[in-house]
């Protein structure tokens, strides 16, 4: 029997964790695992119990990219077929918190799949990389845009025109990582700060994490405006009644997504 491309583990209260499972093919991003990820973040944004993701590969390879072996001989029409784009958009709008924890390799789809994530924990021997020029293609996970936006349009030009891998330390300083760890503690990491989100209000981080996408979409007035919507919503949850509550009695909140 051969072992299931991606497991679903639950490391802690409230966390899920997903990790993608393929040594022999550095975590290739096949149609499968695309299909199984997709499958875990839908029950996992079912669950009200699981309040925050990890998405994590192996030691050596968070992901290396879409499979190439499987696309080479692909042609335009079947690539519309296989609808990978819906996938990606199925993974980019995960209503709940999602921490990437990447070791060894974030290449091509590996790096936009990260990209994907709202939290990126990178090991200090992490490599990240838009390399599809290189097999004549571009990124289409959508690479050129979130790459763009992330790092701003020098950087991204560098990495996406050359195909030249760049180091986690190289990723932090240019705002791509959002903090670096020792290899051996990346999942660790990603797992404690899960739990940490795991125990805030899911309703204020659902329009946190929206408001904070709105400032990549939309001009500063619309994203402003949808802040402030935003926030003048959460004033009806019990969890604001209860969080100023246990604020002002001095003692732990304790929060129900309600
Ligand atoms: N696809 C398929 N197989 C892969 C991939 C991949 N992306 N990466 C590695 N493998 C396989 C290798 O073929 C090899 O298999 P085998 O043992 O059968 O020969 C096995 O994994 C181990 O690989 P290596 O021997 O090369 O391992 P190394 O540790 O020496 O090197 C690297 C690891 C650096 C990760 C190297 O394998 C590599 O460069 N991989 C390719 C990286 C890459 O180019 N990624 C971008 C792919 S394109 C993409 O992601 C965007 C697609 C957008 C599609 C849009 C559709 C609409």
């Amino acid at each position: 029997m051969t072992a299931p491309v991606v497991l679903v583990e639950r490391p802690a209260d409230g966390v899920g964790l997903i990790r993608i499972n393929r040594p022999e093919a550095r975590n290739a991003l096949n149609l499968e695992v695309r299909k199984c990820i997709v499958q875990a973040l839908s029950e996992m944004t079912d669950d009200a119990n699981t309040r925050a993701i990890v998405l994590t590969g192996s030691t050596k390879s968070f992901a290396a990219g879409a499979d190439i072996k499987e696309m080479a001989g692909v042609g335009t029409i079947e690539h519309l077929l296989r609808g990978t784009h819906k996938l990606w958009r199925a993974i980019s709008s995960c209503p709940k918190p999602v921490i990437a924890a990447v070791n060894g390799f974030a290449l091509g789809g590996g790096c936009e799949l990260a990209m994907t994530c709202d939290i990126i924990i990178a090991g200090e021997s992490a490599r990240f990389g838009q390399p599809e020029v290189k097999i004549g293609i571009i990124p289409g996970g959508g690479g050129t845009q979130r790459l763009t936006r992330a790092v701003g349009k020098y950087k991204a030009m560098r990495y996406i025109l050359t195909g030249d891998p760049f180091t986690a330390q190289e990723a932090y300083a240019m705002g791509l990582v959002s903090e670096l760890a020792p290899d051996s503690e990346v999942e660790k990491r990603a797992i404690t700060m899960a739990q940490q989100l795991a125990e805030l209000p899911p309703l204020a981080l659902l329009h946190a994490k929206e408001a904070v996408q709105a400032a990549l979409e939309t001009p500063l007035s619309a994203g402003l405006g949808f802040e402030t919507k935003a926030v003048q919503i959460l004033f009806s949850s019990q969890d604001q009644k209860e969080g100023m509550a246990a604020f002002i009695e001095k003692r732990k909140a304790k929060f129900q997504g309600k």
